[in-house]
């Protein structure tokens, strides 16, 4: 049976700029998944380079760093079955020239640096983006509880 995750999606700062975060919002929530923490954060260079510290050997890795802290990201955490192989699909390929028309860098984006969303890569890197490093704790602070709805 699958199992009910958590992932990390950050939208990056070209979405934010460009007006895209309802629209972005709106995919996950329409699909089902349920929005567990939300915040508007500049992230600092120390934490941009914490979170992408796997990517620090690649000739990209400074351009990374400062598209990241060019301006303000959304850091949202979204529970559900599967969610973090589902959000990889909603979003697309990370060049978003190979990403498949209905996913959001198939539909909004053309630049690989300019990629307009980060979606964890696992559920373990999901559960690490979210709870257990330090960085993203700085992100949440406190992740508000998921409201049950009682019927
Ligand atoms: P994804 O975001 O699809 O998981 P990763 O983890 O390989 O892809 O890369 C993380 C981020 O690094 C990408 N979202 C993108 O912003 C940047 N990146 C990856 N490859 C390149 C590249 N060749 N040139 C510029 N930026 C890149």
């Amino acid at each position: 049976m699958e199992e009910v995750e958590e992932t990390y999606i950050m939208i990056k700062p070209d979405g934010v700029q460009r007006g895209l975060v309802g629209e972005i919002i709106s995919i996950f929530e329409k699909k089902g998944f349920k929005l567990t923490g939300l915040k508007l954060f500049q992230c600092p260079k120390e934490l941009a380079e914490e979170h992408y510290k796997d990517l620090q050997s690649k000739s990209f890795f400074p351009k990374l760093i400062d598209y990241i802290t060019s301006g303000p990201v959304v850091c949202m955490a979204w529970e559900g079955i599967g969610v973090v192989a589902s959000a990889r699909k909603l979003i697309g390929a990370t060049n978003p020239l190979n990403a498949e028309p209905g996913t959001i860098r198939g539909d909004l984006a053309v630049q690989t640096g300019r990629n307009v969303v980060h979606g964890s890569d696992s559920p373990e890197n999901g559960k690490r983006e979210i709870d257990d490093n330090t960085a993203l704790r700085l992100h949440f602070g406190v992740i508000t509880p998921s409201v049950e709805i009682v019927i």
